[in-house]
């Protein structure tokens, strides 16, 4: 069995802005796009707990958080001061254990299977990591600890915020009883749907899923079905990965045959556009750049790059920016396309 501890950090950007603007502080404070007096465009990244009051999100469009609440203080996104925030904080935290996991900029998982005896150990040691990071960086985070990754980051967000909780393994299962089943990792809309089709019921609580034989979650949801089987009992079997991030996300298709058929490219490079910005929205990255590569019969390969400011873009977006580059190479070639790739560069 393990020990792990999932950290990250409350109302990260906001409590950042917070800090550095004390005058602001029991204001409601947004942090995103401008929004213009209520005709900006693109999104909230974040906001502190004054400004969830009104039912402020991360992600929601900006204008629409104007109409909820005109009168917070709205700020841009200063990502440079909260990366440098980010890395002094993973260095504080990667002291106790060097098994760790930085999932984004505000949160991460240690493996303390190897370096304390029990719980209450581990329980020490996350108090003190919250001690640290508040001494060096005046923030506050919240903690969860476990017997797994999934249990750990579940309890971590019902301790938030500026809390610290343990889960024992003993416990695991029945903690997630009563909870809905998105609380899954991987179950969001469409499985729950499908779910409460299968069970018929209208609401469908963790301990409802479990009714569901391991061969019957396996003939609706594949290889997936298995995961959730164990996953309904509090077992996760994904370890403390000490990886690098990547530094890009990317798609590439071979045509069955080689083509001219510009329509025919540009639906595919949509495609793959497509399932990029769902990937980097699911790691929660920001993107800083687009690249395109396109490999002609003769294997001759060409790529375009664009840069831009780092940010969360949306699918829209990435066509804008895209599409033209693509473009230039259908249009500069009589050669027919054999590969077409897109990636974005992420800032991280
Ligand atoms: P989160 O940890 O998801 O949120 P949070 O730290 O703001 O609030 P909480 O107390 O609930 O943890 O995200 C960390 C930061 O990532 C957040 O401060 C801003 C940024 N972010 C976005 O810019 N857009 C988004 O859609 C999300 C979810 C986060
Ligand atoms: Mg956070
Ligand atoms: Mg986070």
């Amino acid at each position: 069995m393990s020990i792990v501890l999932h950290i990250d950090m409350d109302y990260f950007f906001a409590q950042i802005e917070e800090r550095e603007n004390p005058q602001f502080k029991g204001k409601p404070i947004i942090v995103g796009a401008d929004p213009r007096e209520g005709a900006g465009r693109g999104v909230v990244s974040t906001c502190n707990y004054e400004a969830r009051k009104f039912g402020v999100k991360s992600g929601m469009p900006i204008s629409r958080s104007y109409k909820l609440i005109p009168k917070a203080i709205y700020l841009p996104v200063n990502m440079e001061l909260y990366k440098k925030v980010s890395d002094s904080i993973f260095k504080i935290i990667r002291d106790f254990s060097e098994i760790m996991e930085e999932v984004s900029l505000d949160e991460a998982y240690i493996d303390l299977t190897e370096k304390v005896n029990n719980f209450e150990e581990a329980e020490k040691i996350g108090l003190k990591i919250k001690e640290k990071i508040f001494q060096k960086e005046e923030l506050t985070c919240s903690v969860g600890i476990a017997k797994n990754k999934m249990i750990a980051k579940i309890t971590c967000e019902l301790a938030k915020p500026n809390g610290l909780r343990v889960t024992l393994p003993e416990k695991s299962s029945d903690f997630l009883s009563s909870m809905d089943i998105t609380v899954i990792p991987g179950i969001g809309a469409k499985t729950k749907q499908k779910i409460k089709e299968y069970l018929k019921k209208e609401e469908v609580k963790v301990s409802d899923a479990r009714a569901i034989s391991k061969k019957n979650l396996k003939d609706i949801f594949g290889k997936r079905g298995d995961e959730f089987y164990f996953k309904f009992r509090g077992e996760d079997r994904s370890i403390v990965e000490v990886k690098k991030k990547a530094k890009s996300i990317g798609r590439e298709y071979t045509f069955q045959k080689d083509t001219k058929d510009s329509k025919k490219i540009i639906k595919v490079f949509k495609h793959l556009i497509s399932s990029v910005s769902d990937k980097s929205k699911k790691d929660n990255v920001q993107i800083n750049g687009v690249v395109i590569t396109c490999r002609f019969e003769d294997f001759e390969t060409h790529t375009k790059q664009k840069t831009f400011s780092e940010g969360y873009y949306d699918k829209d977006f990435l066509y804008k920016k895209s599409i033209p580059l693509l473009l230039k190479f259908l249009v500069g070639s009589n050669k027919k396309v054999r590969l077409i790739g897109f990636r974005v560069k992420l800032s991280k």
